[in-house]
């Protein structure tokens, strides 16, 4: 298998591949995509993920993947020599490292990477800092890192699940927790001092993934440094206008992976008609922005063939999950004919547990 895999080594998805990879001896090649100088945007690279975001990999020259939890799976299923603890034939334990992982793309990354978007990294991308989001986002990530201590952290094994060997569930989590490097000690500090099995774990982490874990987060401690010299933030400042332009033409570019899409979407279901029933108040600024976003991908999806999701003709989970989840945007929908004619398809498929499900609604 001829494996090429598309990183920049300052995004957290892309370090947890990249270890993996090395432990496990897989046979790869790394292809360098520089965010900071928007390689992900290039149309070349589209041709590889068209969400335009690291990690991707592609196998034998045709084979093309994205979404680091994917890649993972995909690459512990297909590799010979993966040690089972990784991703283990047990369907029990599989589904317990699938119910992490998912959860993990709503709760621990949400927090952690809008905490760090909006207290250092906004700029570097054309966009303010914005201290009533970071203060929103801190309450997010604390909030997962209590239930990784509380829930998954046992006494019967160093990682998570009480196991005695790491899977590809503690590998994301950990490197996601690292990136809180990039922060000032007081910051960090603050979110991680009260953690105490979060912070045994990483170092039961760094151990268990000697010595590729500290080889591969070399890129962010240097990048930290990076981000310290005064020099480099007035040379920020200076080319602002020049980076806020880009962006504007960058605005109707497809740029959030599918999973985040589907939080996003729960974000403008929230502030334009549920937060009321949960006690809290419509936001229409966050709407407005969570649309933005939905609205992008909804008609990208037309990526996926949508007669063929995985080249398939019967509906998969996948169909099903996102199906349920956008039934109701029909305001958003009405301009895209295929996705109709899928949640029709899907719906079909389905009868008629669909619409007996949905009656709630
Ligand atoms: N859910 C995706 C997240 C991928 C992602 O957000 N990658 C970031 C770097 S950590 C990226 O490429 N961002 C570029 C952009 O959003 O423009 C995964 O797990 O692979």
């Amino acid at each position: 298998m001829e494996l090429k895999v598309y990183v920049d080594r300052l995004s957290q998805p892309s370090r947890a591949i990249v270890i993996f990879c090395k432990l496990n001896k897989i046979d790869f090649e790394e292809v360098g995509i520089e965010l900071l100088k928007g390689q992900h945007l290039t149309p070349e690279f589209k041709e590889i993920n068209p969400m335009g975001k690291v990690p991707a990999i592609v196998v034998d020259g045709k084979f093309k993947l994205f979404e680091s939890h994917a890649i993972l799976i995909f690459l512990a299923s297909t590799c010979p020599g993966v040690a089972d603890h990784w991703y283990p034939v047990d369907p029990y334990k599989r589904a317990e490292i699938h119910s992490i992982l998912d959860w993990h793309h709503s709760n621990l990354r949400r927090g952690s990477t809008e905490f760090i978007q909006n207290t250092l990294l906004a700029p570097l991308f054309g966009r303010p800092l914005n201290p009533q989001a970071a203060a929103e986002a801190e309450k997010v990530l604390s909030s997962s890192l209590s239930k990784i201590e509380a829930l998954w952290l046992k006494e019967s094994g160093q990682f998570l699940q009480g196991s005695s060997q790491p899977s590809i569930a503690d590998l994301c989590l950990v490197c996601e927790i690292m990136q809180l490097e990039f922060l000032d000690a007081t910051d960090r500090n603050r979110i991680l001092g009260p953690f105490k099995k979060i912070q045994r774990w990483i170092e039961d982490m760094k151990n268990a993934t000697k010595p590729y874990f500290d080889e591969v987060h070399q890129a962010l401690f240097a990048a930290k440094a990076k981000l310290q010299m005064p020099l480099l933030s007035i040379a920020l400042k200076l080319f602002q206008g020049a980076i806020d332009s880009r962006r504007q033409n960058l605005r109707h570019e497809p740029s959030r992976g599918l999973s985040t899409n589907i939080t996003f979407h729960l974000f403008w279901w929230e502030n334009t008609t549920s937060a009321p029933a949960l006690g809290l108040p419509l936001d229409p600024q966050a709407a407005a922005e969570a649309e933005k976003v939905l609205f992008i991908p909804v008609k990208d999806k037309s990526l996926f063939g949508l007669k063929g999701v995985a080249g398939g003709n019967q509906p998969s989970i996948a169909y099903l999950s996102l199906v349920l989840d956008e039934k109701d945007c029909s305001r958003i929908l009405v301009l895209y004919k295929k996705v109709q004619q899928w949640i029709e398809d899907t719906e079909n498929a389905t009868t008629p547990h669909f619409d007996e499900v949905h009656q709630i609604l």
